[in-house]
């Protein structure tokens, strides 16, 4: 780079970037967008003519081309971790009172570094050299996505940072957002196009930030605010929190508001005052985060699980509001559930317009007393699906008063709404299912998948894609069509070369011999896992058996048998034997209600006459019993749940693991739950886990148990 033209560029760029600067990070532009675009268009000019002068950290080399193949996996050098939440002052308190027992200070108040916690998307930004080099969603904290070219769009983002003796490498972390105003503006152009509406600045930053185009992702007005960083080499860490953010800031990285605050007490009048301020603040927020401040005393705090103990996220109470429950419809989901949902008269309520929202189930309805046409308070908590809390029965019109006649109770159907099979309540089971697993329209892909699984029928390649194609082709409606299936049909589906077709025609073929259990298990039966299909099996011996039986008598001879055995237990006689020992009231109940359908027999008599050919059972294995002191007793007598996808290793793996080192897996959290693995995108179960104070751990937690270590 040389010349006037050379010397014209250098200063362009380092204009450019200034203007970027002041305008993202100092928040106090000195010149107007025109003036920005046109120093922007003299820049292109002269790159245009000296293409050799063009370097990655260029304001114009923002957009780049598109990934190849979707956003690659890029492990984090350091992970990104979660923060604890508090509800409440109680719970800051503790916080305060742990930590400073934990430090030994006593009564010494601590100093915290204070911030808002950002409603955005945690990211990962990496500086090689001062240079931005890479950029990645947190993912589960261990891996995340490579959404580097999309991150060079966001001008918040620093290209290079501003200092002349950079480090070799730092790891800078916040969150990527859209501000309020940017927010509304980007929507009303969506509409103005007829393109999709968002519901809020933050799926709205993350759709974004997920376009495969990064023009697109360009077009977006996203900013970004550092809060932390991960990994560093040759960056001489300040000793505190606020020096650590003081610092970024010189770097030219985008900072928001921060201050240090002393003490419990100063805490939550920061929060009340953030509280106060958040409807004015440019950008959305979820509550406030307190970090202590000295970086040596992190460290001896150090960390529980996926977070620091260090640090605390205050959260802002769900927001609530006021609306007409308009009617109750019904949804299936892909297991056969059917959950009633509120459509709802559309209210804004914690930054979103809500016009749904779920009942969980019949007896929350009816807990609640909701009536259709009644008033109802919608709560919204953060991302979590919005709920309706109650109902306002002083404004439901009386008798002869208008929207009366609106007024009408909930009544559950008997039939599920999608394909019209029988739907079933089973004892102690807050869900009525869709009985018609086998031919239900909203459950076929996962009955299909389950049917083909390498445990069930394996038949190798009928994977989710092949399946999904299958279903919207209308090629295949029950697990007996596939058997109906040709390789010309199969070689027409989108990556399906002849040759693989041919090999899934082979696999569907090959799969018609197969034995009894895992037949059984492949019907997806409710609570019909592996080992009771085996039981199952070795107790009936045939289909035709299975399908004979007679469950309702078998669910009374099963219940005389208990009461008998439970006499005899207590006299000290010897007891009855129990030929379907393992199969409980509730699975007597889910087979009886599968074979009931009618539907669900046709489906079987059509596998059957497909040329599926059932081997005869084996006896069932003696179960094996682990002895004390057996090394693959280590998790004997402790329960495990599990919950969110776990980073190594799938939820059944996970399962395996335990079981074999003799403890139990439960799908649900209880008081009796020893321990909650939680992977990411953990739900209710984790939420529950913490009301009931149950340790939560990770995979890594969970390996070190199977190690023999305590987490
Ligand atoms: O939103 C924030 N201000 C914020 C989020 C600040 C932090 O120090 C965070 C965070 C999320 C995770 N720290 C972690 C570990």
């Amino acid at each position: 780079m040389s010349g006037r033209a050379g010397e014209r560029l250098a200063q362009l760029r380092a204009e450019l970037d200034r203007l970027s600067h002041e305008y993202y990070v100092l928040d106090a532009p000195t010149r107007s967008d025109e003036e920005y675009d046109r120093l922007f268009r003299e820049l292109l000019e002269i790159e245009a003519e000296h293409p050799e002068w063009v370097t990655p950290d260029s304001p114009s080399q923002r957009v780049g081309a598109a990934p190849a193949a979707g956003f690659a996996a890029v492990r984090h050098a350091e992970p990104m971790l979660s923060l604890g939440n508090a509800f409440s002052d109680e719970e800051v308190l503790a916080f305060d009172r742990r930590i400073r027992e934990q430090l030994g200070g006593g009564e010494k108040p601590v100093r915290y570094s204070v911030e808002p916690k950002y409603d955005g998307l945690a990211i990962s930004l990496r500086y090689e050299a001062g240079r931005f080099v890479q950029g990645a969603t947190r993912g589960d904290g261990q891996t995340g996505e490579d959404v580097t070219s999309n991150l060079r769009t966001v001008r918040a983002i620093p290209l290079r940072l501003r200092t002349d003796e950079p480090p070799e490498l730092l790891e800078v972390r916040g969150e990527v957002l859209l501000y309020k105003s940017d927010f509304e503006r980007m929507n009303a152009e969506q509409s103005a196009r007829g393109e999709k509406i968002f519901v809020n600045p933050r799926n709205a930053a993350a759709g974004s930030l997920r376009q495969l185009d990064p023009a697109a992702t360009a077009r977006r007005p996203l900013r970004f605010l550092a809060y932390g960083i991960g990994a560093s080499r040759g960056f001489d860490v300040p000793p505190t929190q606020s020096g650590l953010l003081d610092a970024l800031a010189a770097f030219g990285m985008p900072v928001g508001e921060r201050e240090t605050r002393v003490g419990a007490t100063e805490l939550l009048a920061y929060f009340a005052e953030l509280g106060a301020r958040r409807v004015s603040l440019p950008y959305e927020i979820d509550g406030v985060v307190y970090k202590v401040d000295e970086r040596r005393d992190q460290q001896r705090l150090g960390f529980v699980a996926r977070a620091p103990r260090f640090a605390l996220a205050h959260k802002f109470p769900a927001q609530e509001a006021e609306t007409e429950l308009l009617d109750i419809e019904i949804q299936v989901g892909r297991t056969g559930a059917l959950t009633p949902v509120a459509r709802l008269a559309p209210v804004f309520v914690g930054g979103t317009t809500v016009s749904n929202a779920t009942l969980h189930n019949e007896d929350e309805i009816r807990r609640k007393g909701l009536l259709i046409g009644d008033r109802v308070v919608v709560r919204r908590a953060g991302d979590v699906i919005p709920e309706v809390v109650r109902s306002l029965p002083e404004h439901r019109p009386a008798e002869g008063e208008p929207g009366h006649e609106r007024l009408r109770e909930f009544r559950m159907p008997q039939h599920c709404p999608v394909c019209g099979s029988q739907a079933a309540r089973e004892p102690g089971e807050a869900a009525w299912r869709c009985q018609g697993g086998l031919v239900c329209a909203a459950q076929r892909k996962q009955a299909l998948l389950h049917f083909g699984q390498r445990r069930a029928m394996d038949i190798d390649g009928l994977g989710e894609k092949i399946v999904e194609q299958l279903i919207a082709r209308d090629l295949v409606h029950s697990p007996a069509d596939l058997y109906r299936l040709d390789a010309d049909t199969l070689a027409g589906l989108e990556r399906m070369g002849e040759k693989s077709a041919a090999r899934l025609v082979a696999a569907i073929a090959a799969s018609r011999t197969c034995s009894l259990a895992r037949f059984l298990f492949g019907l997806g039966i409710r609570h019909v896992g592996e080992e009771i299909a085996r039981i199952l099996a070795a107790a009936f011996g045939s289909v035709e058996a299975i399908m004979a039986a007679d469950w309702a008598a078998l669910q009374e001879e099963k219940t005389r048998l208990q009461k008998e055995n439970t006499r005899r237990r207590a006299k000290g006689e010897l007891l009855e034997p129990d030929p379907f020992e393992g199969i409980g009231p509730e699975i007597i109940s889910a087979l009886q209600n599968f074979f009931g359908e009618a539907r669900n027999r046709e489906v079987i008599a059509e596998l059957l006459a497909a040329g599926v050919a059932i081997e005869p059972a084996a006896p069932a294995p003696a179960p094996t019993i682990v002895a004390d002191g057996d090394a693959r007793a280590t998790l004997a007598g402790r329960t495990f749940v599990l919950t969110g996808t776990l980073p190594g290793m799938s939820r059944e793996e996970a399962a395996g693991l335990i079981r074999a080192a003799g403890g139990t897996v439960s799908g649900s959290v209880s008081a009796r739950t020893s321990y909650v693995v939680a992977g990411e995108a953990a739900g209710s179960k984790l939420a529950r886990a913490q009301a009931l104070d149950i340790p939560v751990i990770d995979e890594a937690g969970l390996l070190a148990l199977l190690a023999g270590g305590e987490t």
